[in-house]
């Protein structure tokens, strides 16, 4: 049985401060949701390793898909601090459920938006706003991961329709999606996004079970055998790998304040426990070196909220450069992943059993430290802008 949620967020450099009141309300009502919704359920969902189905259409009610996506097709036309904020409390639940909304919010809905027709548009965004429709995005094959680049996945011409064949691995959402974006070779080589439907023969979706990590989100593949895509199913306005990074620019940046809300559950969670717990007639928290580790978390937390609200108002600005958000979605990843192995150890035995998040936290974070592009891909990318010189190939 998982303990009481009792959250309470750190701000140690008066952040708040420089967020608006309507920022606030977002934050204060996303955060109560997952106080009322998620923490009661979430810890058995993860044992289970279970998606739990119910959350997609309470995730669109509460606005969490597509925030930055304009009203007229649903979406909140919120700016991308509120979206920042949305990722960084469902995060502080669990990574799983950010993952849900990040993918259908950035991965499905920001393509569609960015690089489609306007019958496209306005047929798949309000459903995958509110929820009736879930969504996944197929970008990683089984042997082309951190290089898509070579992806093999293919279609070709056939009158009115396109085949497609190939198939992606570590899809997120892929066993409850009703429709996919996916990302395949025209017959020049060029990269194309085709929006796929649940039920088109040829199309299926089988689960990839046993994960260790990211457990409350079903992860699955996407086998593509001879797929009759209608021509107006793909994605007219974008062409090239740009495409798909485009979209991951925009999930980037919601991984950054999504691990910085695990690492301030992580953080909150040991700080209670230390002050709680007695050994050698004394609180831990009253050792030197359970200070240190806290000290350090809280530290680190400050900074990656700060490198967060800086990299929001660039974004808003509409300034933000792809490689700032992979900067930001690297060090929140690895100060999160630091944090939850640090506040588990404070913990001790308890550190590993589910009454508290924490090993939950520690086991998602090893997903989202990798998925999005790895840790040492991001450093490459920084390498590359400050340098000049791709180190990848
Ligand atoms: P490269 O030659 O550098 O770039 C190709 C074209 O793309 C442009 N570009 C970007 N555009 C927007 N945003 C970005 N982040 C961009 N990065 C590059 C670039 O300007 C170029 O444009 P153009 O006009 O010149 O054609 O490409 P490369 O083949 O050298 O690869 C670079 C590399 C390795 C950094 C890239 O491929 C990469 O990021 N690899 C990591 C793969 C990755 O992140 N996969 C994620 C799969 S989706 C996922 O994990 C979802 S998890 C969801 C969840 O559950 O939350
Ligand atoms: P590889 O590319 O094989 O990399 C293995 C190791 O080699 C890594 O440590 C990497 O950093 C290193 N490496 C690779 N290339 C270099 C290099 N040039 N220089 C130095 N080191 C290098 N993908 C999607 O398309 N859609 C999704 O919804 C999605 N969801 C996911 C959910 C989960 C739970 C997971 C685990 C993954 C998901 N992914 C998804 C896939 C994810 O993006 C990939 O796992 C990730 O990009 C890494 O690819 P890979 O696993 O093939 O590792």
């Amino acid at each position: 049985m998982a303990q009481a949620d009792l959250f309470q967020s750190p701000d140690y450099f008066k952040i708040d401060d420089l967020l608006t009141d309507e920022h606030k309300l977002i934050r204060e009502t996303v955060r109560n949701y997952v106080k009322k919704e998620i923490s009661p359920i979430v810890e058995e969902f993860a044992q289970r390793a279970e998606f739990p189905v119910k959350i997609t259409k309470q995730l669109g009610e509460l606005g969490c898909f597509g925030p930055t996506v304009p009203q007229e097709y649903g979406g909140g036309g919120l700016d991308y601090i509120s979206y920042g904020l949305m990722m960084q409390e469902l995060e502080r639940g669990d990574s799983g459920i950010r993952s849900t909304a990040s993918v259908q919010g950035s991965l499905v809905m920001y393509p569609i938006l960015a690089y489609g027709s306007e019958e496209q548009k306005q047929k798949y965004l309000p459903k995958l706003a509110s929820g009736e429709w879930l969504g996944c995005f197929g970008l990683t094959e089984p042997d082309h991961g951190s290089d898509p680049a070579a992806m093999i996945s293919n279609f070709k011409d056939a009158g009115d329709h396109v085949v497609l064949n190939g198939s992606k691995m570590w899809i997120s959402n892929a066993p409850f999606s009703h429709v996919a974006v996916v990302w395949a070779k025209n017959e020049q080589g060029k990269i194309q996004g085709l929006i796929l439907e649940r039920g088109m023969e040829g199309f299926s979706t089988p689960t990839i079970h046993n994960k260790w990590s990211l457990r409350v989100s079903a992860t699955g593949e996407l086998v593509f055998d001879n797929v009759k895509v209608p021509k107006e199913n793909i994605l007219p306005n974008v062409r090239g790998l740009k495409g798909p990074l485009g979209c991951l620019t925009k999930a980037r940046y919601g991984i950054a304040w999504g691990a910085v809300g695990a690492a301030m559950d992580c953080y909150d969670t040991a700080l209670r426990y230390s002050k709680e717990r007695v050994q050698f007639g004394k609180p831990l928290a009253s050792f030197q070196l359970q200070q240190r580790k806290l000290a350090i978390m809280v530290t680190e937390i400050t900074k990656a909220q700060l490198l967060n609200w800086r990299l929001g108002v660039l974004m808003n600005e509409n300034k933000a450069t792809p490689e700032q958000v992979s900067m930001a979605k690297r060090n929140a990843c690895e100060i999160a992943a630091n944090i939850a192995r640090d506040a588990r150890q404070i913990l001790g035995g308890m550190g590993i059993t589910g009454e508290y998040s924490i090993m939950r936290h520690m086991m998602n974070l090893e997903s989202v430290i990798t998925y999005e592009g790895t840790h040492d891909i991001h450093l490459l990318i920084t390498g590359h802008d400050i340098t000049g010189i791709k180190a990848f190939s």
